[in-house]
């Protein structure tokens, strides 16, 4: 089924100069871009984004994280494109991470009090649906 997966390139790997390594990685899949944008996201966007994670005790540092400078938000799109891009990206613990994933061959533990782990997937239709809507207001 075709669908649609909201990918945020987090502060981190922007701040790389991750996202075009990203995209092509997108690209090289075969999955098409729907949308992109280059912001820096609010406290608001972020509590709607992470919602499912309120009150755990790594949510206050990855809302500091994620909202300390730019990220890239993509729309991708392509059959089975949540659990495909979730593949490319890799275990979200970057040590733990397969290497030849995103997050296995650029990230690593920094010790840090949150896992800097370059990108973020949608993990389901309805969380896809959901974080669209909240990225791409005009896409939902
Ligand atoms: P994923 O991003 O692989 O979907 P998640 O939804 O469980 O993982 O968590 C969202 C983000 O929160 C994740 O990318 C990094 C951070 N995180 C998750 N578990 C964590 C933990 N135990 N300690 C610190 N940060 C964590
Ligand atoms: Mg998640």
């Amino acid at each position: 089924m075709t669908e649609r997966s909201l990918v945020l390139v987090k502060p981190d790997g922007f701040a790389r100069g991750l996202t075009g390594e990203v995209l092509a990685r997108i690209e090289r899949k075969g999955y098409r871009l729907a949308a992109l944008a280059i912001l820096t996201p609010t406290r608001e966007q972020l509590a709607a984004h992470y919602a499912e994670h309120e009150g755990k005790p790594f949510y206050e540092p990855l809302v500091a994280f994620m909202s300390s400078g730019p990220v890239t938000a993509i729309v991708i799109e392509g059959e089975r494109c949540i659990e495909g891009f979730r593949s490319l990206a890799g275990a979200t613990d970057p040590t733990k991470a397969a290497p030849g994933s995103i997050r296995g061959d650029f990230g690593r533990d920094w010790g840090k009090p949150v896992q800097e782990n370059i990108v973020h997937g949608s993990d389901a239709p309805e969380s896809a649906a959901r974080e669209i809507g909240i990225w791409f207001p005009s896409l939902g």
